[in-house]
């Protein structure tokens, strides 16, 4: 009541103040008011749109509330729900644009854009937990309640009190939900899997993020990806991820080699006051920090219940490893994988909701993003969560194959070709004196050596590089399909290659490297890199002559050769084996291209560098540290480096 006498006088006293100046013509006093033509809650006008936005805050079973858009098609019933929780800004993610129509309001940031448009979707985004308009801590991939996490709170229970309350409070809803989500997103999607709400009809994670030392965002086999420091600064330095990284080079490489270690760089940037910073520096080996958050072990041990189909991206330069782990740890010895999917695609990280005809220089004839999109995702979730389900009409695995640009239904993962009677035979690819490659080893012993200088590393790109990118242009998206003919002619870079091809060869798996190799350091790191070139001359694609397309590229920190969690010393200038898993292919060497294995000690500044001198902590690796280390890569006899192929029988390469 007082608050309205309140608001009443100063109307009234306007009216007599506007009535004064009417009569005498003075000006106004000071101290009278004009009054705002802005109203104080202005009500848009949105009963022409073709849906409805709700903004709620649902409330989790520890009382923290969670922000979560919601956009329902005007007049839908029993409509399917389509949910993502993420760390990106749900706003952001959907609902930026101001428009009377759901597909443009939804826009093509959004993977589920096509079906929620076309097919009577109710979608749902929201802010995890201490992000953005989220309430609560945020905790970098919060793990699962247990060891790693002594609150009563996760991703699992999160997701299970959202879709409990979606399903209560939307009644345009079919009862049914779906999670679905790239990357970060994709990780929130599988974490719903753990203990599912009965509603969760199906998810869809897309190029997940499962295990950050293993092969995706922050480690490869133990060797640390420096952009994990940027990320971390934007996402935990504060709530709504505003406070920017910055910069004083142009090119990356400048930046990260005039700072030193990965930990001088924290220090520079204040990463002391960042949790998640901390705890990458404090946990540089796969101990059980990280064993214990490894969801496809997880995964495994808890079995899956409800409908899922991973999605993969063949170049994914964030989260290689981690929905192909996830496949094989649940196919692993369980009988019953009916309700499994898996997809493949020739994409970068996150490409499935782009356009999907190339990836840089490669170019694939169609737009396979568009065809995952519309095809195969709507089918998966159109049949698991509509009413009146209609039949699947997709296979278990629907694989595209490289090489020849043509998508695959396939049983089961991997298989090289759609006849169960097909095989995947191992073979081994020696690497030969003189830069040979071929199925039998050398005789007689042999190597090749170069030597690794951490003060002149290898970059992973032609210089400058500007992983932003210019104009909209992100070479970091594609960085992984770029020419290697750039770094072939570095002295510090070793290639193996094949005579021309007259047949094809085809492979489906995981490639293994096997190097027998010494150093005379006493730590180094070895990357090791499958490649297909080109005939010299491509006729029409001209531009494409030579190129030497990366198929499957990795790295090996050394000290890690013999266990992820305990690391030890390389002797120094005695030959050692250093083995490990190249990422998946499916790919088709064709006739007149000639299969090529590279091998360095650096790739920078996507990883940071070796000192090449053993330590006990790589973050902390004071100047002197970093030493030039003499490598030498066995070739020949008993001794000789191979890659172990997965090579799909001659009958079935086509
Ligand atoms: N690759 C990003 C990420 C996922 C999970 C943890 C950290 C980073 C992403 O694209 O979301």
């Amino acid at each position: 009541m007082p608050k309205l006498s309140r608001r009443l006088g100063i109307a009234l006293s306007s009216i007599a103040a506007g009535a004064a100046l009417a009569s005498t013509g003075t000006a106004w006093a000071a101290g009278d008011a004009l009054p705002s033509e802005s109203p104080a809650n202005f009500v848009a006008r949105v009963d022409s749109f073709d849906y409805v936005k709700r903004e709620v805050m649902i409330p989790m079973r520890d009382g923290v509330k969670l922000k979560t858009l919601i956009l329902i098609p005007r007049g839908a019933q029993r409509a399917p729900i389509l949910l993502s929780r993420t760390p990106y800004g749900a706003t952001e993610r959907i609902a930026k644009n101001a428009s009377a129509h759901l597909s443009v309001v939804i826009g093509d940031n959004d993977v589920a854009v096509d079906a929620v448009v076309n097919g009577n979707y109710i979608r749902a985004v929201q802010d995890v937990r201490g992000k953005h308009e989220s309430e609560g801590d945020y905790v970098m991939t919060r793990p699962l309640q247990g060891p790693l996490n002594s609150t009563s709170v996760d991703h699992s229970t999160d997701t299970y009190d959202t879709i409990d309350w979606l399903v209560k409070n939307t009644p345009e809803s079919n009862g049914k939900v779906g999670i679905l989500g790239i990357s970060y997103d994709g990780f929130t999607s599988l974490m719903a899997l753990v203990h599912p709400h009965p509603a969760l009809r199906a998810a869809v994670p897309i190029n997940a993020m499962v295990d950050g030392w293993r092969g995706d965002d922050w480690f490869h086999n133990g060797a640390f990806r420096l952009d994990s420091f940027t990320y971390t600064h934007d996402q935990e330095a504060s709530r709504g991820s505003d406070i920017a990284w910055w910069t004083d080079h142009y090119d990356d490489y400048d930046t990260w080699l005039s700072a030193g270690s990965a930990g001088d760089m924290a220090h520079l940037h204040g990463l002391e006051q960042v949790g998640f910073a901390q705890k990458l520096m404090q946990h540089p080996a796969y101990d059980e920090f990280w064993q214990d958050q490894a969801l496809d072990k997880i995964l495994a041990q808890q079995g899956v219940t409800v409908p899922v189909m991973l999605v993969h991206s063949l170049w994914d330069q964030e989260d290689i490893y981690g929905n192909i782990a996830v496949y094989k740890a649940l196919t692993a010895g369980h009988a019953d994988t009916s309700n499994l999917f898996l997809v493949i695609g020739p994409w970068y990280h996150h490409q499935e909701r782009l356009d999907g005809s190339r990836v840089g220089a490669i170019e694939f004839g169609s737009d396979t993003a568009a065809y995952f999109r519309m095809r195969v995702l709507r089918s998966f979730l159109d049949h698991f969560l509509k009413d009146e389900a209609p039949p699947l009409e997709i296979a278990p695995v629907t694989a595209f194959e490289t090489g020849t640009n043509r998508w695959l239904s396939l049983p089961s993962w991997p298989l090289g070709c759609t006849r169960a009677a097909c095989t995947i035979d191992r073979k081994k690819i020696y690497l030969q004196p003189n830069g040979g490659l071929g199925f039998a080893p050398a005789t007689g012993s042999g190597f090749e050596s170069y030597v690794s200088d951490p003060a002149k590393p290898v970059p992973y790109l032609p210089r400058p590089i500007h992983i932003g990118g210019d104009a909209g242009q992100s070479s970091w998206q594609t960085w992984l399909v770029s020419d290697q003919r750039d770094v072939a002619a570095r002295t510090d870079v070793v290639s193996f290659s094949t005579p021309v091809l007259t047949q094809p060869l085809k492979l489906s798996g995981e490639p293994i490297a096997n190097l027998i190799a010494s150093s005379t350091g006493t730590d180094g790191d070895f990357v090791v890199k499958l490649i297909d070139v080109y005939p010299d001359d491509m006729g029409r694609d001209a531009k494409m002559g030579g190129y030497q397309l990366m198929i499957a590229t990795d790295i090996l920190r050394g000290r890690y050769r013999d266990s992820f969690s305990a690391p030890k010393p390389i002797p120094a200038d005695k030959a050692q084996l250093f083995r490990f898993a190249l990422p998946t292919v499916n790919h088709v060497f064709l006739p007149g291209h000639r299969i090529m294995v590279q091998v360095q000690s650096s790739l920078f500044p996507v990883y940071d560098r070796n000192p090449q001198t053993y330590v006990d902590n790589i973050f902390f690796a004071k100047p002197g540290d970093y030493k030039k280390a003499t490598i030498k890569i066995f070739d020949g006899g008993k001794d000789a480096s191979f890659i172990d192929l997965p090579v799909v029988g001659p009958a079935a390469a086509r």
